[in-house]
């Protein structure tokens, strides 16, 4: 018989799953409890969310071609990872996305237009993290994974004294969203020795999208990652990443142990990312189109309206009307983006620190001065 560490090598380890590829419900005696509430309003809602992402997953991808954002960053394929994730979060957990995370900050409530701000460059962040506890991206690999771990030791801090029962009642929880490549920085590594020793209420959870950029999943990892949770001394689950189902389930089951002082949990959501890592990229020159097609099958979206419609709670009408709601959404997007105002150069030395700081003060008199050389070309006037 294999050894465990022989059976994840092998990459045996149980895929958890309640919506199979085919848009078939599937049992899961551990995790079906954790789905119980969900009815037919809730599963058309999270069709909706999905679609809605994509759409303006597109539409930020148009812009970028036409020369209206600098850069955008797809998250085409990872919808039922993120839709599924985000909507186990309560109000009072807080989130530490990447870049990537464009469906777990809607439901968050953070505005699609608003999340144009960076990719268009008028603004470090786009968003105030306070108002929906949805942290600024971050675009240094893995320095996400630290903060959301101080963070969570600060809530132990702040719910010191709280017994078990009102910690799940009424505790705070974080969810550190990172990838698999992001997985092989030694922050992930520290992430996870800090919130093991202090059962930091935290949720670890990495879209294993198969691919780091050009790098696939193989050299990140000779086991699949949620094997590694076992090293730290907390669990590890890996999930269907594209069943949206099976990870609200999960990430509802983790965000419980958690926050009820039972020690973190990694959750590896098994997902593609079916498009280019940014609009800069070209998968094209690193892995194979077989590789993309094998994938497509699989679907998040694909599945969930298999189900819903052959189950009955969805028809033709509804989905109609969800693309013709996304078609507005996106509309609405693309004209507010145009509306952002150019950013104040100043601003960008006056934020740096939070008081006077004169190396900063001498940068930025240097830029004015430089600037201010401009101004006689414009004019034409002599120099
Ligand atoms: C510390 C650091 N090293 C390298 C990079 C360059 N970089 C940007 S994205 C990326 C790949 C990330 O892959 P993964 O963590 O799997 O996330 P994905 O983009 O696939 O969602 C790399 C190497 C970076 N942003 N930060």
């Amino acid at each position: 018989m294999a050894t465990s560490a022989e059976a994840a090598v092998a990459g045996e380890e149980q895929l958890l799953q309640l919506l199979d590829e085919n848009g078939q419900r599937t049992e899961h005696a551990r995790l079906a409890a954790y789905v119980e509430d969900v009815d037919a309003e809730a599963l058309r809602g999270m069709y909706r969310d999905m679609a809605l992402t994509r759409r303006f997953d597109v539409e930020a991808t148009a812009l970028q071609r036409q020369g209206q954002l600098a850069l955008w960053v797809p998250c085409r394929g990872q919808e039922a990872a993120q839709i599924g994730s985000g909507l186990a979060t309560r109000a009072g957990d807080y989130i530490f996305p990447t870049y990537r995370e464009h469906g777990v900050a809607w439901t968050r409530q953070v505005d699609f237009a608003e999340m144009l701000r960076i990719f268009r460059g008028v603004s470090n962040g786009g968003w105030d993290p306070r108002e929906n506890n949805f942290h600024m991206y971050t675009m240094v690999l893995a320095a996400q994974t630290l903060h959301a771990t101080g963070y969570a030791m600060g809530i132990n801090q702040d719910q010191r004294g709280w017994d078990a029962e009102r910690r799940a009642a009424d505790g705070d929880a974080v969810v550190a969203y990172f990838g698999d490549g992001a997985s092989s920085e030694g922050d992930v590594h520290e992430s996870m020795v800090f919130a093991a020793s202090f059962d930091a209420p935290i949720v670890f959870f990495c879209q294993n999208n198969q691919w780091a950029i050009s790098v696939p999943f193989e050299v990140q990892s000779k086991v699949p990652l949620a094997s590694r949770a076992a090293g730290y001394g907390f669990e590890g689950l890996r999930v269907d990443g594209n069943d949206v189902l099976a990870c609200l389930a999960a990430t509802r089951y983790a965000l419980d142990k958690a926050r009820s002082g039972r020690g973190p949990v990694l959750i590896e959501a098994v997902t593609y990312r079916m498009s280019a890592h940014t609009t800069a990229d070209d998968p094209t020159k690193y892995r194979l189109s077989t590789e993309e097609e094998s994938w497509a099958p699989k679907d998040p979206l694909t599945r969930l309206e298999t189900y819903l419609r052959q189950s009955g709670q969805a028809d033709d009408a509804f989905f109609e009307q969800v693309a013709a709601d996304a078609d507005e959404m996106a509309a609405g997007v693309r004209a507010k983006a145009f509306t952002f105002p150019d950013p104040v150069l100043a601003d960008s030395f006056n934020n740096v620190y939070a008081e006077a700081h004169p190396l900063i003060r001498e940068e930025s008199e240097w830029f004015r001065q430089y600037e201010a050389g401009f101004a006689d070309n414009q004019t034409g006037g002599a120099r």
